[in-house]
């Protein structure tokens, strides 16, 4: 079965194609050229199910949203839903990166409780929209470490690992993320 990924973001969409494990055939709201709604919901659940809505109707098709996010517990969730938006409209994820270790110097906090949020929907054409969440905590790291992943990998290193998801092997972190507990639940939602 055809699957919409309702992502213009490169990384999100390998790891959804490899959370999918081959039962889709996954063709990119990017690749379709279809627009990218404005971000304009609240929470990562809002905005997951206002970008799966969008593709549905925009492509006829069925539609998988990813809405995700770093969250710091000593900047109070920032940056969140604005996760994206703090790379700038040059997509900088080291200038994103600099900016959340220079917001914790300015405060002085040395708490570096961290946590991922991914919020997958579903949603059909003039249909239902399906919508789950997935977390991961951990501790970030300075300065970033490793190449591998995407957006803040390199600054997060999940509870229970010594490596960031910077440093680790997709499968690995594929086990683990909250994009991958998202994943699960979803199937259960969809299947159970
Ligand atoms: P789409 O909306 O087109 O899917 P986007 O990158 O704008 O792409 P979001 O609005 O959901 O997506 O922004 C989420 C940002 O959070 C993303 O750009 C990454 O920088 C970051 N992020 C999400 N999941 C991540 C992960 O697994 N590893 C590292 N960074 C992640």
């Amino acid at each position: 079965m055809r699957l919409v990924a309702a992502t213009h973001n490169p990384g999100k969409a390998r790891e959804i194609e490899a959370l999918l494990d081959g039962n889709y055939r996954i063709v990119t709201a990017g690749s379709l050229n279809l627009p990218e709604p404005d971000e304009t919901e609240s929470t990562f659940v809002g905005n997951a199910m206002l970008k799966a809505r969008h593709a549905a109707e925009a492509s006829g098709e069925v539609s998988l949203a990813d809405d995700s996010g770093l969250s710091v517990a000593a900047l109070d969730g920032a940056p969140g839903i604005f996760s994206a938006r703090w790379a700038g409209p040059g997509k900088d994820f080291v200038l994103a990166m600099k900016k959340v270790e220079e917001r914790l110097e300015e405060i002085g906090s040395t708490d570096r409780r961290a946590w991922f949020t991914s919020a997958l929907a579903v949603a059909w054409p003039d249909g239902p929209c399906v919508v789950v969440e997935g977390r991961i905590d951990g501790e970030l790291v300075f300065p970033p470490r490793g190449d591998r992943g995407f957006g803040y990998d390199p600054i997060f290193r999940p509870d229970g690992s010594d490596l960031t998801f910077g440093e680790m092997d997709p499968v690995e972190k594929d086990a683990i993320s909250h994009r991958a507990l998202a994943f699960a639940r979803l199937k259960a939602a969809l299947i159970d």
